[in-house]
C-alpha cells in the first residue's frame, strides 16, 4: 500500500517512493531479492506476507509502492505484462457479463477480449467513447466495465475520463482506463473517477525497451483484494530483476517525459508543413478533435505521434524502410524513437472492417518520439520522405 499522505511533487516521488534503505547494509538501491520462498520460523509463521515468491517479492513490493504513489492510488500490483494485468481485471467477470470496450485499442488488448474471454463467455460491444451519446447506448443491464485507452493507439483519440466514470458508476460498473500512452506523469484517471489504472510498464514507465510489463493501480480496497488473490491464483508475476529495472527507471519518468513532449510537439509541427503528409495526428496540436479536452485533462501531450503519408502503403513502406534514427520496431516509450505501421504490425488482430473505420490504413504511421536530439530526428524523417 503507498503512503496516502506523501504529498512530495511528482519529480521526487518518482525517485523515492516505496524505497527505503535496505534494512541489513543500507545499501541505497532496492536489492534484487533473487528468492523463490522464505523461511518460516513456525509453520504458518512468516514476516508481512512473506512466505512464498509468487505472492509476494520485496523488489516487487517496493515497485508496486512507487508505482501506486505516481498514480495516486492506494494499491500497486505489478504483472508480467500489461496484457497479464488486462487479463487479470478480465478474471473478475463472469458468463454473460458485458463490457464496453473504447473502439481504438491496442491490437492485442482487442485480441484479449474477443479471442480469450469471448470463449468464456464474457460479452463486449465496441463504441467510440469519444462520442457520449454512442457510449452510453452501448451500455447493457449486464455491463460491469467500461474499458478505455486515452490516447488511444494508434489514433490518439482523446476520452473524457471523468464524463465515463460517472457513466460506468451511473450504470453500475467500473471504469478502468488504459493510462500507458499519458504515463502518471501526465494523466491519473484515479483522479478523475477512474476504478483501476493500467499500464503497459514496457512503455513510458521502463522507458529503455529493455523489459516487459505491466500494472494495476486502484484506490478501492475490495477491489485491490480480489486482483491480487486472483494474481496470486493464477500466478502472472514479474520477475524479481524486471522489478528492479522498473524501479530504476521511474526515478528518471518525469525528466524522460518532459523531452518525450517537447520533442514530439516539435516533430509534429514539423510534419504538419510537410508536403507528403495528408495528416498529423498528435493531440497538442489545435487540429485535434479533442484538443480542447487533452489540454484541460492531461498536463501535456506526450510522445506518440500519427502520420497519414500521401501514397498509401508504396509511399508507408518507402518511409520506414529509409529511417535511421527512428527504428522499425512495435513497442513505444523508451529512450529511443521507434515507427511501425499499425496496419500490419500493432493492430492486425483488428479485423479489416474495423481498422479501416478507424482510419488506420496503409498510409498510417506511427512515431513514438524518442529523447534524442531533435534536430537529427527531423532530419531522419526528412531524408525518409525525400
Ligand atoms: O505488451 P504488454 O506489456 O503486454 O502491453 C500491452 C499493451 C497494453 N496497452 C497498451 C496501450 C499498449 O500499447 C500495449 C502494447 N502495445 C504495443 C506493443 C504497441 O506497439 O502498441
Amino acid at each position: 500500500m503507498s503512503d496516502p499522505a506523501s504529498h512530495d511533487h511528482f519529480g521526487t516521488r518518482c525517485i523515492h517512493a516505496g524505497q527505503e534503505p535496505d534494512p541489513t547494509t543500507r545499501a541505497i538501491m532496492t536489492p534484487v531479492y533473487m528468492t523463490s520462498t522464505y523461511v518460516q520460523k513456525s509453520p504458518g509463521v512468516f514476516i508481512d506476507g512473506y512466505d512464498y515468491a509468487r505472492s509476494k517479492n520485496p523488489t516487487r513490493t517496493a515497485l508496486e509502492a512507487n508505482l501506486a504513489s505516481l498514480e495516486g492510488a492506494r494499491h500497486g500490483l505489478s504483472f508480467a505484462s500489461g496484457l497479464a494485468a488486462m487479463a487479470c481485471v478480465l478474471h473478475q467477470l463472469k458468463s454473460g457479463d458485458h463490457v464496453v470496450l473504447s473502439d481504438d485499442v491496442y491490437g492485442g488488448s482487442f485480441r484479449l477480449i474477443d479471442k480469450v474471454f469471448r470463449h468464456q463467455g464474457i460479452e463486449c460491444t465496441r463504441a467510440d467513447l469519444t462520442d457520449h451519446a454512442q457510449a452510453r447506448s452501448a451500455l447493457r443491464p449486464t455491463t460491469r466495465l467500461i474499458w478505455l485507452e486515452t490516447p488511444s493507439n494508434p489514433m490518439l483519440k482523446v476520452i473524457d475520463i471523468a464524463a465515463m466514470s460517472r457513466l460506468a458508476h451511473g450504470a453500475g460498473a467500473i471504469l478502468v482506463a488504459d493510462n500507458t500512452f499519458a504515463s502518471p506523469y501526465l494523466q491519473n484517471p484515479l483522479a478523475l473517477g477512474a476504478d483501476i489504472v493500467l499500464h503497459s510498464c514496457t512503455k513510458y514507465i521502463g522507458g529503455h525497451s529493455d523489459v516487459v510489463g505491466g500494472a494495476l493501480l486502484t484506490s478501492n480496497d475490495e477491489l485491490a483484494e480480489r486482483l491480487r488473490f486472483t494474481q496470486n491464483a493464477v500466478g502472472a508475476v514479474p520477475s524479481p530483476m524486471d522489478c528492479f529495472l522498473l524501479l530504476r527507471s521511474t526515478k528518471t519518468l518525469h525528466v524522460r517525459m518532459q523531452r518525450h513532449c517537447e520533442n514530439a510537439m516539435e516533430v509534429a509541427r514539423w510534419l504538419s508543413a510537410h508536403p507528403r503528409v495528408k495528416r498529423v495526428i498528435y493531440p497538442g496540436l489545435e487540429s485535434h478533435p479533442q484538443h480542447a479536452l487533452a489540454k484541460s485533462q492531461m498536463r501535456g501531450f506526450g510522445g506518440m505521434i500519427s502520420v497519414v503519408v500521401d501514397g498509401g502503403l508504396d509511399a508507408s513502406r518507402r518511409m520506414l524502410e529509409r529511417v535511421k534514427h527512428f527504428a522499425l520496431a512495435e513497442s513505444l516509450g523508451g529512450v529511443e524513437s521507434l515507427i511501425e505501421h499499425p496496419a500490419i504490425m500493432t493492430h492486425a488482430s483488428i479485423p479489416p472492417e474495423a481498422r479501416a473505420a478507424l482510419g488506420i490504413d496503409d498510409g498510417l504511421v506511427r512515431l513514438s518520439v524518442g529523447i534524442e536530439d531533435v534536430r537529427d530526428l527531423i532530419k531522419d524523417l526528412g531524408h525518409a520522405m525525400s
